[in-house]
């Protein structure tokens, strides 16, 4: 075998919880100077800080006092500034976990997120870890090999211990075959359910999205900070992207039908094809779990993942005119 086709791989200890747990936590993947120079990197940039939309399905337990706040867009901000994110893309140490869940060809599916939390910040709904195959967020053993649709690498770049709020999960949920209770995704009831790990600056947080996880409101006095970045399978293409696409002059040709099934794979506004030939682009589509299930009267689309979700991504698709 040539060289260049060996790869690192996870350990049988990381195999075994990954599968066991549906995520584990890599201490001190991170130097110190790594997580030094992506917080100043984000502290040079504070001008740019967003707050995130809020998406607590109604739940009371779930609200802080202040909205999380997050910067993006940090692929592309002035050098030096963006070049601690752009070392982390294709970073060596993640190629063991990179190859052994997601095999090779794996590639960035969503544009990094860096999350900044100020004491008091609210959480996040628990979601995913439906009891359907989701062909973007699935997770599979078979034949000795661990695959997922969707990877979250996340930087921790502030201690978060158990108790400060956070990222959550549901351990084994990516396994889970019941529909999850309403309650339980809002973290209402059976709370005891929920992992609130304790990760520390410079640990690495991996975790399959088949899982159910979701952010706990933030405690801890110092705020959060921690880089979300998400990786596919190259067969996947779940959010948007961050590539730019064009369909070929010739399609102007063709109608919206034909139109839309030559755009690439992606999961948010993508064209639909409905049974009377129409063509409509919903951010996600209604009759995909979890929408499918029916959601509670309490919840609003402004109330919802559903706004979060769509704002992850940047694709410009371009397409030409259609002729008259
Ligand atoms: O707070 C976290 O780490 C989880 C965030 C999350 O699930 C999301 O952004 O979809």
């Amino acid at each position: 075998m040539p060289a260049s086709d060996r790869v690192p791989e996870m350990t049988d200890r990381e195999k075994y919880l990954f599968d066991v747990r549906g995520y584990i936590v890599v201490k001190g993947f991170l130097t110190d100077g790594e997580v030094a120079a992506l917080n100043a990197a984000a502290d040079a940039n504070a001008d740019r800080i967003q707050d995130c939309d809020e998406a607590l399905l109604g739940s009371a337990t779930l609200r802080g006092t202040v909205r999380r706040r997050q910067y993006r867009d940090m692929l592309t901000w002035e050098p030096p500034w963006c070049d601690p994110f752009r070392d982390l893309l294709a970073h060596p140490g993640l190629w063991a976990y990179l190859h052994d869940l997601l095999g090779l060809g794996w590639h960035i599916d969503t544009e990094p997120f860096y999350f900044h939390y100020p004491k008091g910040a609210s959480g996040l709904n628990l979601h995913q870890g439906d009891p359907h195959f989701h062909p973007g967020a699935y997770y599979s053993y078979r034949n000795g090999e661990m695959r997922n649709g969707l990877l979250v690498a996340q930087f921790t770049l502030s201690d978060q211990r158990a108790g400060d709020g956070g990222f959550a999960a549901i351990p084994g949920s990516h396994k889970s075959n019941f529909r999850r209770p309403w309650e339980v995704t809002r973290w209402e009831e059976d709370r005891e359910l929920v992992d609130n790990p304790t990760v520390l600056a410079g640990d690495l947080l991996i975790f399959t999205e088949a899982l159910t996880h979701g952010t706990l409101p933030w405690t801890a006095a110092h705020d959060r900070r921690a880089l979300h970045y998400r990786y596919a399978s190259k067969y996947v293409q779940f959010g948007s992207g961050m590539h730019e696409v064009a369909l070929p002059a010739w399609t102007s040709e063709l109608t919206e039908a034909q139109r839309a099934v030559l755009e690439p794979a992606y999961g948010y506004h993508r064209p639909l094809v409905r049974s009377d030939g129409s063509v409509t682009r919903p951010a996600v589509d209604a009759e995909d779990p979890p929408y499918r299930y029916g959601v509670p009267d309490s919840m609003t689309e402004a109330d919802s993942s559903l706004q979060e979700s769509t704002r992850k991504g940047t694709t410009v698709f371009r397409a030409p005119a259609r002729q008259a």
